[in-house]
């Protein structure tokens, strides 16, 4: 059979002639705002340049190797109380005191942000150019405080909130996967009596109470499933397995009875099963779907620059896989790629996975309709809830 013939090809089409055909649709004005703007701050270029669209100072997507590293070069938002004018914030959030073998992960957002330069808005085969549908700003990293996860958890959690709270889809870089929980927690503190399901890829389950006596990288999920707008019944562990899953963390996920899939479950299953899975069971009684994406979760041979690498992950074509499907079928509230430790990387490749993953959830939430914000999704409520474990 030819690719020709495969059913996913609509009218016998490839997804490459598709592809073509996409591009001619999406406009070019976003790119003529950057040019004009890149001219009247950064002056026209010297006489003898013959693209009068280059300007004398670096003021936009070129070069990819010029500029300010913000993420994907989108603007720094210095005013975090207009976070709500734009459709996408990212979010850094450079905390490592909750590692418990590899550290660097307070260099992640770094990290990310400086690979991120290599990346075009434009994806050929979905057709996407983010430049042009949706308003993305950087601002920039959460005063995170070295050496207190508790008192980081409290930043993290307020800074989440806030941007949560105004209507921006948040998108957060690690950190180690401590910050999970306090993710959650901002997210929680403005859902009402809303729920929401946790999807969390990742090699290791993430769910004993303490480790090392503090709430480490090994605990957010013990702690995020005892709020109760996120119940365990809706988290759902995907890539889970290898050598490194803690006994404790076993024992809560049994108790709590979360919902695993190994990797040779998925690939047994087929990924469009497991996508099924994680819906079905992360939809069940909620309202919102929020995206805990560790980097660990695939293949230790390409994701080097990690803090607990693991071999026998998914592929990095399957993890996206996953990933944009279950983006494209469900109501997304926000979404953390963590556990990103660039002294442990080669060649920035674990950063540019992670800059892969958030590009590719971006995109996805174009294509389903979740993206721009045309109004503010109805599971955010404006009064702020407080919690039993103290935090307000
Ligand atoms: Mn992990």
């Amino acid at each position: 059979m030819s690719i020709f013939e495969r059913p996913n090809y609509q009218g016998g089409e490839s997804e490459a002639k598709r592809a073509l055909d996409l591009e001619a649709r999406l406009p070019m004005t976003g790119w003529q705002q950057e040019v004009d703007q890149a001219l009247r701050f950064g002056l026209e270029a010297a006489d003898s340049i013959k693209d009068r669209t280059i300007s004398t100072f670096s003021r936009g997507e070129l070069p990819h190797y010029a500029g300010i590293n913000t993420f994907m070069k989108a603007p720094y938002l210095e005013d975090v109380n207009q976070v709500g004018n734009y459709d996408v914030a990212i979010v850094g959030v450079p905390h490592d005191s909750g590692t418990t073998y590899r550290p660097g992960t307070r260099f992640g957002p770094q990290g990310i942000r400086r690979i991120s330069a290599l990346y075009t808005p434009y994806n050929f085969e979905l057709g996407i150019d983010l430049r042009e549908q949706i308003t993305l700003c950087d601002v920039g990293d959460i005063f995170t405080i070295p050496a207190n996860n508790e008192k980081s958890f409290d930043q993290i959690s307020k800074g989440i909130a806030h941007i949560f709270a105004s209507g921006a889809f948040p998108i957060i870089l690690g950190g180690d996967h401590s910050i999970g929980y306090p993710t959650v927690r901002g997210v929680c503190r403005h859902l009402g009596d809303k729920k929401v399901g946790i999807i969390h890829f990742d090699r290791h389950v993430d769910t004993q109470e303490t480790d090392l006596d503090e709430r480490m990288h090994t605990c957010p999920w013990f702690h995020a499933t005892n709020i109760k707008n996120a119940p365990a019944k809706n988290l759902v562990q995907l890539g889970i397995g290898g050598w490194q899953v803690p006994r404790q963390g076993v024992k809560v996920c049994r108790e709590r009875a979360t919902n695993i899939l190994t990797v040779t479950d998925i690939t047994e299953i087929g990924l469009d099963a497991a996508v099924d899975f994680a819906l079905e069971r992360a939809l069940d009684g909620t309202d919102c779907v929020y995206i805990s994406f560790d980097i660990d979760c695939i293949d230790a041979g390409f994701v080097p620059g990690t803090g607990w690498p693991e071999p026998g992950g998914l592929l990095p074509r399957e993890a996206l896989y996953l990933l944009s499907r279950i983006i494209r079928q469900a109501p997304i509230c926000g979404l953390e790629v963590v556990e990103v430790s660039p002294p442990y990387d080669i060649s920035d490749m674990t950063s540019l996975m992670a800059t892969r993953v958030i590009c590719d959830a971006m995109a996805n939430l174009v294509l389903s309709g979740q993206l721009p914000r045309r109004e503010k999704p109805s599971y955010i409520h404006e009064e702020a809830q407080i919690f039993e474990d103290g935090w307000s």
